[in-house]
């Protein structure tokens, strides 16, 4: 029998370069199925896997690097952890913090996050401060209470984020027994690109795989700073997450991009809505619209056939179930009478 899933740190320890007695604040994220995607793949004429991040602990791959950041500021003797966020930070400090018997304070852009977001951030106990004002601003302020007060930062301008990210890479040449071809990623803040590629080069350093993927990246096209060379100063996306135009990683993705062959692109909002509604209704993957970036982004782009593709879907549709419902129509109610149901259901 195959021992039981310990996490991404205690899995990849010696990888990461975490030392044998730090204590491990873990929820048992990490080891998320790398599912094949059958009618994606006979669209663009490639062989296309989904990374469902979604299905990490707190719904989105935040949870790969605030295990390690929680766990070295607890280590550190930390009372506080702080983030900004689009709300996926946020909920996974959260928890994790609350794991760890921290309090944690987050920062969020007011009226800009999604519902499901909102409610992890206050069931898990944060202190949660909503501000007039977009995640760029309240990462500005995050960077401050961090210089000026006793309290750990976790945005991924902590190398620790970055670090535990890159196990992602990792799971995903294990699963392909070696790099695919293409790596399609949504980019907000930038951080999850760049820890990608830091964990497939790590992975081809000690032997593990034996190629390099190209790294392609996509931004929402109201809030593409990276495209466009430039910060965007009024970011706008129903992609909330990725409402972001002024990215701390900035740099590392355009490492990943250059280095890797690849490329920083952007998508609209119509072809990320067109993308996310394919996934539930073809491959039965809900996902967040942010997430979808990378599918659209296949679509609009392609790859060469037969290409072995990987999209990540970095978090799950349940966080945001107002943007699902303007999707779709809700039947109206019935009375309890047989005719009109088996009418209802089209018998
Ligand atoms: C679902 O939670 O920035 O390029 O504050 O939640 O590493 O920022 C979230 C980002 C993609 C972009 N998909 O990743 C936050 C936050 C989802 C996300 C991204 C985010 P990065």
């Amino acid at each position: 029998m195959r021992p039981p899933w310990r996490g991404v740190v205690e899995e990849y320890r010696a990888l990461l370069g975490v030392e044998d007695d730090l204590p491990i604040v873990s929820l048992l994220e990490g080891n998320t199925p790398l599912l094949f995607a059958p009618r994606l793949s006979e669209r663009v004429g490639a062989e296309v896997h989904l990374k469902i991040e979604g299905a990490n602990p707190t719904g989105s791959f935040k949870d790969r690097g605030m295990t390690l950041a929680v766990s070295k500021a607890l280590g550190r003797g930390a009372e506080a952890v702080v983030c900004a966020s689009t709300g996926n930070t946020s909920a996974s400090a959260a928890a994790y913090a609350g794991r760890a018997g921290l309090t944690c304070a987050v920062l969020i852009p007011a009226g800009h996050i999604a519902l499901g977001k909102l409610a992890q951030a206050l069931v898990h106990g944060a202190r949660v401060v909503q501000v007039r004002a977009n995640f760029d601003a309240a990462l500005a302020l995050v960077r401050r209470l961090g210089e000026e007060h006793a309290v750990a930062v976790v945005n991924s301008i902590n190398p620790d984020r970055i670090a535990g990210q890159a196990t992602a890479a990792f799971e995903i040449v294990d699963a392909l027994g070696d790099a695919p071809d293409f790596h399609f990623v949504p980019v907000g803040n930038a951080g999850n690109v760049t820890a990608y590629w830091k964990g497939y080069l790590k992975y081809k350093e000690v032997g593990r795989a034996s190629r390099l993927p190209a790294m392609v990246g996509f931004q929402a096209a109201g809030a593409d700073p990276i495209v466009r060379g430039q910060p965007v100063a009024e970011p706008e996306t129903i992609a909330t997450a990725i409402r972001i135009g002024n990215p701390a990683s900035w740099a590392g993705a355009k490492a990943a991009a250059s280095e890797s062959g690849g490329a920083i692109e952007a998508v609209t909002d119509e072809e990320i809505l067109a993308a996310y509604c394919f996934l539930a209704r073809e491959e039965s993957v809900f996902c967040e619209a942010a997430s979808a970036a990378s599918v659209a982004g296949l679509l609009k782009r392609g790859v060469p056939a037969g290409s072995k593709v990987v999209c990540v879907l970095t978090g799950h549709g349940l966080k945001d179930p107002d943007l699902a419902m303007g999707q779709v129509t809700v039947p109206e109610a019935l009375e309890p009478e047989l005719d009109a149901v088996a009418r209802a259901i089209g018998l």
